[in-house]
């Protein structure tokens, strides 16, 4: 019944999902139409003076659960010539314009990257670098000097609290809320920081950005990923500070049994309000109390990996910075091998959990990062005793951070190790590049259990392809990761590009508290860059998600709306892996 509902919903639809900002002249270029039925159409593009400058037949594809409804493919690779505003026809269907151009992406990877330093907090946002007044905020969160959370959790278990205050002013603001978190905040700086040695230093030099350090001589993505950082430093615990914990605890739901634990150079998971704020919510407006909260193993191998990470890209850029990203990164690491099991386990209001049960891919991670910074034995050999040594599962994201230390392992200059992460690497690149041609939205992932950003997932795979391409020289794996662009950028069943600012039909309301346009007229949309969490099938929490349960095929569980946190939120770890997927394309 719910299948036959589905059928009827996406009968009579005739679109033409494309990449909406375009293609390189040499690129391969995939459209998708959506018709009726599978009869085969004619189609055609058109310039923007409406002359047809190529036409074909759709091929059409099998059915593709994923997807709903029948889609086809137009093939219009021969379409060489650079230029502005195609549209591709059929019948009464237009496409969003596209371009053809050298190098389409530049815009979309600095606008991507611009992203961070709107997301910035304890530091006024100005117009001349958001790229206009009405993206301008005054300084929020400003000397943020907090201590514990103490007192009942939303499940009863009471909290001791501390005796330390630490400064956490700065950071990125996670996403659409206010709240700063350590785990999150780890995996998007290594993605920037990566793009920096992915690059050899290239990607985003001095003054590329509107950034307010533009001009130091330094690359203004160390410059973005600094200003991270330095918070991440902060939220470390003085050394000799003992806090009563629960210990080897990892279920939530479970009654805590508190000890006391000396979590001196452990990481706090998170500094965030009491509870959560409603939508619009200017930063500086925030009228939430804001807590530091339990130090966690996950936070403190995300600062161990991270400050090691940072520390051999500053070594000459910054020696003294580079030192105290050292010290961090040791004393990170020293505190979690003492306590290797102290999880984020607190239900607390008004922030989220990042809650990890298993941080034997933090470890992992972080002493490959150590390893390739200290070339220290010690942490080669945790390295390789980890069960993660000879096996690569997937993408990284938030909670498996496994591939992570592949990559830094894959990009040191120990060849034994380097070669075995960059065959790991290679091999899921293989699987991902394969899953492609079973989706008839032709992306690497063949699943059909959309995880909450699933966007991210999408394009942290592409990373892992563009890695492969370069290490193999296979031109399929660019392809793939081309592929995923693609999708994002607007060749998906939603007709929709994820990036605000970046295409015709592109999202406009993200589930952001000053991006809440939509909420209040007075605030303004999104500025250009920033990416929605795309479709979610898997946990469909808010209320607008809620109305889709059941009714809507995988890549289809998205509405553009400010209440769809689970569908249409924004995040720093997502939009990492676009600036990095932007920034390389060819
Ligand atoms: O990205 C996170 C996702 O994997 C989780 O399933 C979800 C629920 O715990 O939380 C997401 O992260 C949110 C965080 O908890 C709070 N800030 C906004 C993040 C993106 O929605």
């Amino acid at each position: 019944m719910k299948a036959a509902l589905l059928l009827l919903a996406a009968q009579g639809e005739l679109a033409i999902d494309v990449n909406q900002i375009g293609f390189a002249p040499d690129a391969p270029k995939l459209a998708i139409a959506r018709t009726p039925d599978a009869k085969p159409r004619d189609w055609r593009i058109e310039d923007d003076t409406g002359l047809t400058v190529l036409s074909g037949k759709t091929r059409p594809l099998p059915a593709d659960p994923r997807a709903g409804g029948h889609q086809q493919a137009i093939d219009l690779s021969a379409l060489t010539e650079p230029g502005k505003g195609y549209r591709i026809r059929i019948g009464n269907a237009t496409s969003a314009a596209f371009a053809v151009a050298p190098q389409p992406y530049r815009p979309l990877a600095s606008d991507a990257l611009a992203f961070f330093y709107h997301q910035r907090a304890g530091t006024p946002i100005l117009a001349r670098y958001a790229g206009g007044a009405q993206w301008a905020r005054p300084a929020a969160h400003v000397g943020e000097r907090v201590t514990c959370f103490a007192g009942k959790d939303q499940r009863g278990n009471i909290w001791p609290g501390c005796n330390h205050i630490l400064d956490v002013t700065g950071g990125w603001y996670d996403a659409g809320d206010h709240g700063k978190y350590v785990v999150n905040g780890g995996i998007a700086t290594w993605t920037l920081l990566n793009l920096h040695e992915w690059t050899a230093g290239t990607a985003f030099p001095d003054r590329a950005q509107p950034i307010p350090e533009a001009g130091n001589g330094v690359s203004d993505l160390l410059d973005e990923a600094r200003y991270e950082v330095e918070f991440l430093l902060a939220m470390q615990v003085p050394q000799g500070t003992t806090m009563r914990m629960p210990v080897n605890q990892n279920d939530p739901s479970e009654t805590l049994t508190f000890t006391p634990v000396d979590v001196g150079g452990m990481a706090h998971h998170k500094v965030a309000g009491e509870r959560w704020t409603g939508i619009p919510m200017r930063p500086d407006r925030d009228p939430e109390t804001r807590h530091l909260y339990p130090p966690s193993t996950a936070a403190t191998l995300n600062l161990a990996a991270v400050a090691a990470q940072a520390a051999r890209i500053w070594r000459t850029i910054d020696p003294a910075f580079a030192k105290q990203c050292l010290n961090a990164a040791t004393s990170a690491w020293a505190a979690a091998q003492r306590n290797p099991q102290l999880f984020a386990v607190g239900d607390f209001a008004g922030s989220g959990g990042y809650g990890d049960g298993d941080v034997s891919d933090e470890a992992f991670w972080a002493a490959a990062e150590l390893y390739a910074t200290t070339r220290d034995p010690r942490f080669a050999a945790t390295a390789d005793e980890s069960p993660h040594t000879g096996r690569l599962d997937g993408e990284p994201g938030w909670s498996s951070v496994a591939a992570l230390g592949h990559i830094a392992l894959g990009l040191s200059d120990d060849s034994p190790r380097r070669d075995r992460s960059r065959a790991l690497i290679a091999a899921a690149a293989d699987r991902f590049e394969r899953e492609r041609h079973d989706v008839a939205y032709r992306i690497p992932f063949a699943g059909d259990r959309y995880a909450w950003g699933s966007n991210s997932n999408l394009l942290n795979r592409a990373m892992l392809l563009r890695m492969a391409q370069r290490w193999s020289g296979e031109a399929r794996f660019g392809a793939a990761a081309d592929d995923s662009l693609d999708y994002i950028l607007g060749r998906n069943p939603m007709g929709t590009s994820y990036v605000s600012g970046h295409g015709e039909r592109a999202m406009q309301n993200p589930h952001h508290r000053f991006w809440a346009r939509q909420a209040d007229a007075a605030y303004p949309g999104p500025p250009p860059g920033a990416l929605s969490g795309g479709p979610n099938n898997t946990s469909m929490g808010d209320p607008i998600a809620a109305k889709l349960k059941g009714k809507c095929a995988p890549q289809r569980c998205w509405v553009d709306d400010i209440g769809a946190f689970t569908m249409n939120e924004v995040a720093i770890n997502w939009n990492a892996p676009l600036v990095w997927v932007a920034a390389t394309a060819p």
